[in-house]
């Protein structure tokens, strides 16, 4: 294990956040809910095969008088957590921040000058925060050249097309990320195949592992990218969703998790994992010396729903009271 990873090893509990376009639509495209209850609401643009169009005027729903990023950051707080990890760019390709590599980013598509990056990143540094972020490197659905993991948005693309995608979007975005918004304690991608099986070739992850190195020497990378964990390329494995406890390795991991059942904030769902099974889950990955990454999916309006903040307050209420602080 490197020196760099040991705040991972012993921060053992963290907030995920999925938050993007998809949370403005909670579940719901033109009042047909998502297509397949049992799937993710932040996948709605592909499961309703929304034109990409359509789906960019859902920033229009956006609340901005009401969006505090602050207020997450004091949650994770309160709820004992040690670092957090948002969605700059899930799968739907669109960017939270105020990119410049072309023109599908919240900011761009709401007509709000906020870049809520840069409001987390501000937040966490005054609350002794550890920020990471979520990028889809692998599933880009907005890039014509982005890979649909069916082909059934953007047709076939050829390892040439996707090497394009990879240049013109991944690398800059991911450079912009790494340079303007402080230090990054981590970095989470999000492939649950083997490279070998994807269209991504080695090289293009191991050009990402380089840029981040040179931009952010500290910055932790996930097992997600598609690369084993050793402690060159990546720095600790994700296991897969909801896995906990049966992990018996020697480098660090941590298992995600959300106390709904969507990650993204789903109106349609009402599924809440209970106080105690989140205790069990954490409980069981630390014994194990891992860790839990929690999800909340807060609304287009910033706000959290109650049940995630009730479970919330209860975790960080004991952990308070009795964890080793
Ligand atoms: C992925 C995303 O598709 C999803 O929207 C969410 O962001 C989640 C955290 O990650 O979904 C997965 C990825 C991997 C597994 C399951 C769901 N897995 O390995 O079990």
């Amino acid at each position: 294990t490197s020196e760099k990873a040991s705040w991972f090893k012993d921060a053992r509990f963290g907030m995920f956040i999925h938050w993007g376009l998809y949370s403005a639509a909670e579940g719901m495209w033109k009042g047909e809910p998502l297509r397949y209850m049992n799937n993710y609401a932040e996948w709605l643009r592909y499961r309703n095969r929304v034109s990409k169009e359509e789906y960019g005027t859902l920033a229009k729903r956006f609340d901005w008088s009401k969006i505090d990023p602050e207020q997450w950051v004091l949650l994770a707080k309160e709820a004992g957590m040690k670092y957090i990890i948002i969605t700059a760019k899930h799968h739907d390709g669109v960017a939270l921040w105020d990119t410049k590599v072309g023109h599908y980013s919240l900011p761009k598509l709401s007509g709000s000058n906020r870049d809520v990056i840069k409001d987390i990143a501000e937040a966490c540094r005054k609350h002794g925060m550890k920020l990471g972020f979520y990028y889809s490197h692998w599933i880009d659905w907005e890039h014509p050249y982005g890979w649909n993991h069916q082909q059934e948005l953007s047709g076939h693309v050829t390892d040439a097309q996707y090497n394009q995608y990879w240049q013109e979007k991944v690398i800059p975005q991911l450079r912009e990320l790494m340079t303007n918004y402080g230090d990054i304690a981590l970095i989470w991608f999000d492939m649950w195949i083997p490279y070998q099986k994807s269209i991504i070739k080695k090289e293009q992850l191991l050009q990402v592992v380089k840029l981040i190195r040179e931009l952010q020497p500290n910055c932790l990378i996930n097992s997600r990218l598609g690369l084993p964990t050793d402690a060159e390329n990546v720095d600790f494995e994700t296991l897969g969703d909801n896995q906990f406890g049966s992990n018996y390795i020697n480098h660090p991991w941590e298992t995600p998790g959300t106390i709904a059942h969507s990650w993204g904030y789903n109106g349609q769902e009402n599924e809440w994992k209970s106080t105690s099974q989140i205790f069990q889950s954490l409980i069981s990955n630390v014994s194990l010396n891992g860790g839990f990454t929690l999800n909340i999916g807060p609304r287009a309006n910033g706000t959290v729903p109650y049940e995630s903040v009730s479970r919330l307050h209860e975790v960080g209420d004991w952990l308070n009271s009795y964890g080793e602080g």
